[in-house]
């Protein structure tokens, strides 16, 4: 394509200018062009992002392909959902927007619930879709996959932008990465309407207009008055306690982190996915002994951990709320946070890596570490958890319950710590939290702060794509159920994944009656004795059906040694689960029982 004077402007002017200006444009060398489609893999590109996860169809297909051919990895998802759930754990991992790329309307709303999920769990993601066109969306007029995407995605993610013209891409695609990535990271929607990637621009004016964000993520230096608040409260404590949670895990100050743990000697509590910042066999853990310390400890600092649901919104039982007020510390980047359950006496804000060094520095060389008699108590109530935690682990029954089962998987783990860790479920999580050790920082994947099922797969090849260690994910059936379609793209991608599912029947367990004597099942339970296994076998996998400990162990140790996609169905106790594993209270009927 050629900027040169057209024919008819030509024909406007002077017939001698005008014959001497074509006689130019025959004579011009073609100049080069680009397009919307590779504008937005340059973009891409030039940001360090390598990888797409998405699903394609109109308009975005020849994106994936072009994306391809330019040196990108496409990973294609058979549902949107875990597409834009792979791309939100490659963020988390990576401190890189993860890319999901879907088309419009219903592959857009697909995509959305993982974007939203992001965005709850402050990990970086960008969910790119293609969209109708503009003219007819706007007037409603009936456009295939017709729907104002942008006025949707808004209220559900941290920031939405639309390009509507090629030079603009670069900016886009800037303004996203820069709004996923910099102080509380989220998911961000941009939205590309198809016209868009056909529109055409001179190559050297288009590569001109592409961005390279420069410090998306700026640190934040707390206030050295707000670090020194916190350190006064601090050394004044008598039963501190640290609570480390996944902003900590995100925010790799692995070493900061450690070193403010074991410098201060004051016990800590991982949220699940902070468990292995340091390793959960650490001394200093207070895992074992978590609702001593929670009721016990008199100044809590939270490191990338927020008050709500998951802590018990920082007040009532939990925290021994008639035993005295606590006093908390909290290091987040988000000043809006702080206050937002109970009074923060000492917040310090600031990114996690700038706070925990300045908390570190302020400590001088001579900190005094907790009183004995603190932590002697703690470590006394560890003991007896932790003996009586090993008793339950020995056990062999038959037909497995979950303890036995996460015997076998806590100890494939304790040998390959470099392994990802998946899990989701009701009891399937709760028991696999507390009973497998995680060694090395971010290697545990879960349900977050939601409590969202559906996960497993999109995360689980996300951490085996980004990664390139083994994965193994602890499945509840229902949870699996979510996502399972996605060991296809397992097999396809010949992805190392180990697929456990606690197949226990149902939702929770999998006893549940209908008592009204019509003819259909209770509605928490499946069919009977279902083959997962199968399932994986039919895209040419491994399937492996354990009924004991032993044929789970050799099954696990050969799929993480062998790295080849493997589905094993666990057979597990139907009546072992509780309803809504450890979270009963928060269930209305159960609840009022209580
Ligand atoms: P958990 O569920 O593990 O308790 P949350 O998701 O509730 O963790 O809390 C994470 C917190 O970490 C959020 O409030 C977020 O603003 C904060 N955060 C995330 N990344 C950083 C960072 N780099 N620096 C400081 N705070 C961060
Ligand atoms: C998107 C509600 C929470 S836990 C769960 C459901 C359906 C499944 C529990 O059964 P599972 O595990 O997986 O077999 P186990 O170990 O107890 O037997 N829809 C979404 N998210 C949530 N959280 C639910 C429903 C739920």
């Amino acid at each position: 394509m050629s900027s040169v004077t057209t024919d008819k402007q030509a024909a406007a002017l002077d017939p001698a200018i005008a014959r001497a200006i074509k006689n130019i444009a025959d004579e011009a060398p073609e100049q080069e062009t680009t397009d919307g489609f590779h504008l937005v893999i340059d973009a891409l590109k030039l940001n360090g992002i390598d990888t797409i996860f998405g699903l394609p169809g109109i308009p975005i297909t020849d994106l994936t392909r072009m994306a391809q051919a330019e040196g990108m990895r496409v990973i294609s998802f058979r549902h949107e959902q875990h597409a834009g759930n792979a791309a939100a754990a490659a963020g988390f991992l990576t401190q890189k927007p993860g890319i999901c790329l879907t088309v419009s309307a219903p592959g857009f709303l697909n995509g959305l619930t993982a974007l939203a999920n992001a965005t709850t769990n402050c990990f970086p993601m960008i969910l790119i879709s293609g969209s109708s066109e503009r003219e007819i969306v706007d007037l409603q007029q009936g456009d295939y996959e017709e729907m104002d995407q942008l006025a949707i995605a808004k209220p559900l993610c941290k920031a939405a932008f639309r390009v509507l013209h090629a030079q603009d891409i670069g900016v886009g695609i800037a303004r996203a990465i820069r709004a996923a990535l910099s102080g509380r990271p989220g998911g961000v929607y941009l939205d590309l309407p198809a016209k868009l990637f056909s529109q055409t621009m001179e190559a050297a004016a288009g590569k001109a207009s592409l961005i390279k964000v420069v410090d998306p993520a700026p640190r934040q230096i707390p206030a050295a008055d707000a670090v020194k608040r916190a350190l006064d409260l601090l050394k004044g404590a008598k039963r501190p306690l640290i609570l480390l949670g996944k902003g900590a895990a995100y925010a790799q100050a692995d070493a900061d982190i450690r070193a403010l743990v074991e410098k201060s000697g004051i016990p800590y509590l991982p949220m699940s996915m902070a468990k292995g910042l340091l390793p959960d066999t650490h001394e200093q853990s207070a895992a074992a002994a978590r609702s001593y310390v929670l009721q016990e400890a008199d100044v809590v600092l939270l490191v990338g951990a927020r008050l709500n649901w998951l802590l018990s919104h920082g007040k009532g039982k939990t925290w021994g709320a008639e035993k005295g007020a606590k006093k908390f510390i909290q290091i987040d980047i988000a000043p809006t946070e702080i206050d937002s359950n109970v009074a923060i006496e000492a917040p310090v804000i600031g990114d996690i890596g700038s706070c925990v060094s300045a908390l570190l520095a302020g400590m001088g060389s001579n900190w005094a570490k907790p009183p004995a008699e603190w932590t002697g108590a703690i470590a006394e109530r560890k003991d007896k958890n932790l003996s009586k935690m090993a008793q339950t682990l020995a056990a062999r029954p038959s037909p497995m319950n979950f303890h036995s089962a996460l015997a076998v998987i806590r100890e494939q783990v304790r040998q390959r710590p470099d392994a990802m860790f998946v899990n989701e479920g009701a009891n399937t999580l709760d028991f696999a939290r507390s009973i497998v050790d995680m060694y090395e920082p971010r290697k545990r994947l879960d349900v977050g702060t939601w409590g969202i099922m559906g996960i497993g797969m999109g995360f689980s090849v996300a951490a085996a794509v980004v990664t390139g260690k083994p994965v193994i994910a602890v499945e509840g059936d229902s949870a699996f159920g979510f996502s399972g379609m996605e060991v296809e793209t397992i097999c396809r991608y010949n992805l190392p994944v180990c697929v456990i599912v606690f197949n226990n029947n149902g939702v929770y367990r999998g006893t549940d009656v209908n008592s009204s004597g019509t003819p259909d099942v209770a509605p928490t339970v499946f069919v009977k004795n279902a083959r997962y296994d199968k399932l994986m076998e039919a895209f040419g996998g491994v399937g492996v059906h354990a009924t004991t400990a032993d044929e789970l162990q050799k099954a696990l140790a050969e799929a993480v040694a062998s790295g080849r996609p493997t589905l094993i169905n666990a057979v597990i106790d139907e009546t072992a689960g509780t309803e809504s594993g450890r979270i009963t209270s928060l269930n209305p009927a159960t609840a009022k029982k209580k």
